[in-house]
């Protein structure tokens, strides 16, 4: 089973590392021009939702269970990890970075695999962005920095009728 995720999620990062080579190595970057034709993404602006979203100490150096740290590691999680929103509804996303001394980040990849943004998430800060989905899907998110635990998915679901 986790063998299975890693190459799936292997497989993933790959074919976003062929479809964007340049833009892995970046800190930060928003949706360009094409990939906002899939998600437009905004530092601010009107939302008609909103949603927040912790970064959760599962499992850390400093509070334990020591056994379990030796075992996997450090393990963090997004919480929720599971995410509905409604495609052209400007959806406000906060993201809290919970931790005082760890940073995370948030790369989102659409349904065909492409990677559409990555940004920081610093420690102890929130980092709030405005989503609207122009496309109907499932797509998935990842912290680049704990993998395979720290993922999560966004499902757009249809217009929200009147
Ligand atoms: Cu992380």
């Amino acid at each position: 089973m986790l063998r299975g995720t890693l190459t799936l999620l292997t497989a993933a990062l790959s074919v976003a590392a062929m479809a964007k080579p340049t833009r892995l190595g970046e800190p930060s970057y928003l949706p360009d021009a094409a990939a906002s034709r899939i998600v437009s993404v905004t530092e601010s602006g009107t939302a008609a939702a909103g949603i927040t979203v912790l970064t959760e100490a599962v499992a850390v150096k400093e509070t334990g269970p020591r056994a379990t740290v030796a075992r996997f590691g450090e393990v963090y999680a997004f919480a929720p990890a599971f995410v509905a929103v409604h495609r052209d509804e400007p959806t406000e996303i906060s993201f809290w970075n919970l931790q005082p001394d760890d940073d995370h980040d948030f790369m989102l990849v659409d349904p065909d695999s492409n990677v559409l943004m990555k940004v920081l998430l610093p420690a102890l800060q929130k980092t709030t962005y405005v989503f609207t989905f122009h496309e109907e899907g499932l797509f998935t998110f990842y912290c680049t920095m704990h993998q395979p635990e720290m993922s999560g998915q966004i499902l757009v679901l249809p217009i929200r009728s009147a």
